[in-house]
């Protein structure tokens, strides 16, 4: 199973047999509130109707279309329905079926890129510490979770860097939003840039919010000062936004929030709210445009996959499209009302931090001593018991309601999770 403790689920399975809008039913019949839309992935609820449907008849008309050589016309008006909604008229996407496939495809995109320039010598790519990039060879290896990569080392992609992450407790504890301290961070850079020179190097890629890792926010002007250092050595700067991509900051994506242009983005999840899995990059038209060369029969860009651009998954993207703008202001009024629900947990018992920037917030819990990563999932075993389905990892818990959810409902949630906090502290 998929980052799970196999031999524990076995003996003890937790089953879920159906869903909708913001709860799932497990298999002994109880209603749970889904409080990380799924994986990050389900922000329009469960199974609404306008995606189901999409998908339906999607499947009776074209089940699949072939993409190589070939081309339905749902994909080319996603892309650009895309790329409308980021404000990047122009820009061009490329379609694949996951996080992980988006990432390590912007990274071939970039080592790429410079080579057609003739700039063949940028192949370093730099990463970040703590970043969850997904878990292709190139996602692990500018990845920064350390359990992630420390069974592959031999197989990663070479010439990586990572720059220091953000996270600094004594510094930013119980942050709302933004931290103020952090931003000198992004200058660690310049360094990385002094010691390898500029022309060795192809691309940063960071979360712009890390979201796997327990929701750390970047410091105030932290993303706008990769930018500019990246500009001034021409190197290209890719926002992964798996999980920040189609709403979850209250924005379409992070870049807006931020206010910061990247020249890639890599999207995936809500997308089209994960009913088919689907993810893509946009790509900066310069960066395009810099393929096509050479005879115009032959292949530019050597990569891709038999599912890009499924149809059923493009289907569901453009009914998750019609529904954004109406889900994406209520993401964006409930963002404060998560805020102060969930910083009302600070002193509850073994509550060490607690953060949130949009519609996403994490808590830390104190570990059991020697026994690292037990806590925060006896914390999710008793919310789950009171009908509260978290997401643990490490030491946090963390939470991305659905968009759907209502104000009581995120208030419900904290009240629960106070429940299961005070019953995993009476534990011992
Ligand atoms: N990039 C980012 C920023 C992600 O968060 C991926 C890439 C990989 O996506 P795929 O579709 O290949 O899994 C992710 C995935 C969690 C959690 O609990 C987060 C992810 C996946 C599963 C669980 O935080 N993010």
């Amino acid at each position: 199973m998929p980052f799970t403790h196999n031999r524990f689920f076995k003996n003890h399975p937790r089953l879920i047999t159906a869903a909708e809008g913001a709860y799932y039913t497990l298999s002994d019949g109880r209603r749970v509130f889904d409080a990380l839309s799924g994986l990050w992935c389900c922000p329009l609820g469960h199974s609404p109707r306008a995606i189901v449907e999409a998908v339906q008849q999607q499947v009776a008309k074209l089940d699949f279309s072939p993409s190589f050589q070939m081309g339905h016309p749902a994909a080319f008006h996603l892309a650009e329905r895309i790329t409308t909604l980021a404000k990047r008229e122009g820009d061009k996407v490329f379609l694949v079926n996951s996080g992980s496939e988006a990432v390590d495809t912007a990274l071939k995109i970039a080592v790429a890129y410079h080579r057609a320039r003739g700039e063949a010598s940028r192949t370093r790519i730099i990463g970040r510490e703590r970043a969850y990039h997904g878990v292709g060879m190139g996602g692990i290896s500018v990845g920064g979770i350390p359990a992630n990569r420390k069974m592959f080392a031999p197989l990663m992609i070479p010439g990586v860097d990572h720059l220091p992450h953000t996270f600094e407790p004594s510094k930013m504890g119980y942050s709302r939003g933004q931290p103020e301290w952090g931003l000198h961070l992004a200058d660690e850079l310049e360094r990385l840039v002094a010691l390898h020179d500029a022309s060795n190097i192809a691309a940063v890629i960071v979360e712009p919010m890390q979201g796997s890792t327990g929701v750390i926010v970047p410091p105030k002007g932290y993303l706008q000062r990769l930018r500019e250092i990246c500009t001034r050595h021409g190197i290209l700067l890719i926002f992964d936004e798996v999980i920040t991509g189609f709403g979850r900051l209250g924005t379409p994506f992070a870049a807006d929030f931020f206010a910061v242009r990247p020249d890639m983005i890599t999207f995936a999840k809500a997308v089209n709210n994960a009913a088919v899995p689907l993810g893509g990059v946009i790509v900066d038209q310069a960066i395009h445009d810099a393929f096509m060369t050479g005879p115009d029969h032959l292949i530019e860009f050597f990569h891709g996959y038999t599912y890009s651009g499924h149809p059923l998954a493009v289907a569901a993207a453009h009914a998750a499209l019609d529904l954004l703008p109406t889900a994406l202001p209520h993401a964006a009024s409930l963002s404060p009302v998560l805020e102060d629900c969930v910083h009302s947990l600070r002193g509850e018992p073994l509550v060490t931090d607690i953060r949130n920037l949009g519609l996403a917030a994490a808590i830390d819990v104190a570990p059991v001593p020697g026994m690292p990563a037990l806590r925060a999932f006896q914390v999710f075993e008793q919310a789950l018991q009171r009908g509260l389905m978290l997401r643990f990892t490490g030491e946090t818990l963390a939470m991305a309601p659905p968009f759907i959810s209502t104000i009581d409902e995120i208030k419900e949630m904290t009240e629960t999770l106070r429940e299961a906090l005070r019953a995993t502290a009476a534990l011992g």
